[in-house]
């Protein structure tokens, strides 16, 4: 694994509507990040955070079912340019969020530098929406529709260029909750996707020994989106929407040793970490856990 991160923050809740989640990445940076990372011998440089623009008009309000559609498009085309800097200077961009609407912003970033990028989407949820099937209007469950170039023109058109990503590249693991519309374009697109339902029937070890083994031959570099939603709220209570029926702290331990073995993953972003709707800042330190597991630490 690349041995130089760059860390960037992304203060960004207009994704949806729980205020607090722009506070994610102070959260996570004192649960002990740096100081974790640091231990496995990482040179670290944290670039602070991206400046997220103020929404004028009240937030309540969706225009188009795309709420604060402008603002967040501003944001991740600030944040795609940081991430691409990064790329470009031979770094591994590990992004803090942030709700996941950020993710659009990280992949046209990222993607950029690659012919095959994979993806790999740790959530409960799909992250497919449209405007025309969001049940929300909220921007954070379309990051991954968006990047497919599925969705408003404002944001599949970040940093220039779209597709970022084949619906072929990309995994899903941990999903539970998927809306209609997100199950036509799973079927469409052809996306593999390993719900809670073929996690329990088959574990984490076959999941991920076939995550990996399928984007191994396909892929030139693999970014893994992890949504802190994709754990069981029990252990990560601290997110807006959270699902019942999640993933362990364990079984994500154990997919992050497992990416960690594989040497495939080239970025990452850790997101929907909330501190207000935490329990004494438990999510952040999932997250520093799961990162501490990612970057290698139990195999030392
Ligand atoms: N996330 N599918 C729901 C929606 O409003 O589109 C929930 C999305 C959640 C998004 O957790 O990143
Ligand atoms: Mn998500
Ligand atoms: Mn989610
Ligand atoms: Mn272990």
């Amino acid at each position: 694994m690349n041995k130089q991160l760059s860390v960037i923050g992304v203060p960004m809740d207009l994704g949806q509507m729980r205020r607090g989640v722009d506070m994610g990445p102070s959260a996570i940076r004192y649960a002990g990040m740096v100081e974790r990372l640091e231990q496995l011998k990482y040179n670290i440089e944290d670039l602070g955070d991206i400046e997220i623009p103020r929404p004028k008009q009240n937030t309540d309000e969706k225009q188009d079912n795309l709420r604060n559609l402008n603002e967040i498009a501003e944001g991740s085309r600030r944040l795609a340019k940081a991430v691409d800097e990064v790329v470009e200077n031979k770094r591994f961009p590990l992004v803090l969020g942030g709700d996941h609407s950020i993710a659009m912003g990280t992949l046209a970033g990222v993607a950029k530098h690659y012919e095959n990028l994979g993806v790999i989407w740790y959530d409960a949820h799909g992250d497919l929406n449209t405007a025309d099937s969001s049940p929300s209007g909220n921007i954070h469950g379309m990051p991954l529709a968006v990047s497919l170039g599925v969705g408003h023109e404002k944001l599949t058109s970040i940093h220039d260029y779209e597709p970022k990503i084949k619906p072929e590249n990309i995994v899903i693991i941990g999903a539970r909750s998927l809306d209609e519309g997100e199950r036509v374009l799973i079927e469409e697109k052809g996306i593999k996707v390993y719900t809670m339902h073929e996690v329990d029937r088959m574990g984490m070890t076959q999941v991920m020994e076939e995550t990996v083994d399928y984007l191994k031959d396909r892929t030139d570099g693999v970014h893994l989106s992890l949504d802190l939603d994709g754990l069981d709220p029990n252990e990560a209570p601290g997110v807006g929407t959270p699902v019942m029926g999640g993933l362990s702290y364990r079984e994500s331990h154990l997919a992050m040793e497992m990416l960690h073995q594989s040497g495939m993953i080239t970025s990452a972003e850790f997101v929907e970490v909330n501190p207000i709707l935490d329990e004494k800042n438990k999510t952040a330190s999932v997250a520093v856990g799961l990162m501490g597991s990612l970057f290698g630490e139990s195999l030392k």
